[in-house]
């Protein structure tokens, strides 16, 4: 499956990449929720060659209806990851696609066809960028710690939100190295993967925002966990934590208060 999931990921990426350049014109989800006509034609591409090869499994994708469709085989798409980005030409945007057996995860891949980096792992093989293998970083101490996070789209509505937000930058901020927001959570884990970030944390993100990174992330050695600390439910939880495991409990401290 492996060999056929990436050609047909590596041919979407050249539909985003050709938006990437184009103008295009944008509409509106939500207040600050963006969508373009390529992240249409990103999805349906994916969904139609994904359907012809692997017909066992179902499909969920970001801007589809997935209201009749039960999380078990399962291929989860989000067509562009980082749409922001994509919309203003900022590099940081990927197809993020992760593949679920019996719920349990199996392959993630992540393409960023601007960068041309390709994040792939599947479970108990490792997970790799380019086919280089991806280790997460050696850092334990949390305030020698990069970290990332995001905002939500929730934050231009919801007062609760975005004052959760500032209170948890607020914690956290004093105690690490730095905290970046590059707008692209499926990014993000694999950078968390890459040892360029320690640690990662955000909240109201989709299953499709996440569903790759995670098996990425878990692959290259890193923890991933709700705010609680507990094991990470992405159709149920509100906040993701992911870190290279050592900074984890740390960091969990300042964001769990
Ligand atoms: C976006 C993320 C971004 C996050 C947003 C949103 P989209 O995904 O990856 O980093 O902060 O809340 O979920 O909407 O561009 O696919």
């Amino acid at each position: 499956m492996q060999k056929k999931l990436i050609k047909i990921i590596k041919r979407a990426g050249k539909i985003l990449k050709k938006g990437f350049y184009s103008n295009k014109s944008v509409s509106f989800k939500a207040k600050k929720d963006l969508v373009t006509k390529y992240d249409i034609a990103v999805e349906n591409y994916l969904k139609k060659e994904f359907s012809k090869y692997f017909k066992e499994f179902n499909i969920i994708a970001e801007e589809s209806d997935n209201s009749n469709i039960e999380f078990n085989n399962s291929i989860i798409i989000d067509p562009i990851d980082g749409t922001t980005n994509f919309v203003n030409g900022v590099p940081h945007t990927a197809i993020s696609v992760g593949v679920y057996k019996d719920k349990k995860p199996y392959i993630g891949v992540v393409y960023n066809p601007i960068l041309d980096e390709l994040y792939f792992a599947k479970v108990g093989k490792g997970a790799f960028i380019n086919g280089e293998k991806l280790k997460v970083s050696k850092e334990k101490i949390l305030q020698k710690s990069l970290l990332a996070t995001g905002f939500p789209y929730s934050s231009g509505t919801n007062n609760e939100d975005l004052k959760d937000v500032l209170i948890k930058i607020e914690n956290i901020l004093p105690h690490c190295q730095d905290l970046r927001r590059l707008g692209s959570a499926s990014i993000d884990l694999c950078f968390v993967s890459k040892g360029v970030f320690e640690g990662y944390y955000e909240m109201n993100l989709k299953p499709w925002d996440v569903a790759a990174g995670i098996i990425i992330l878990s692959e290259a050695g890193g923890k991933i966990s709700n705010i609680e600390g507990n094991s990470f439910d992405m159709f149920k939880d509100k906040y993701i934590v992911a870190t290279n495991g050592k900074i984890h409990d740390e960091l969990l401290s300042k964001l769990d208060i």
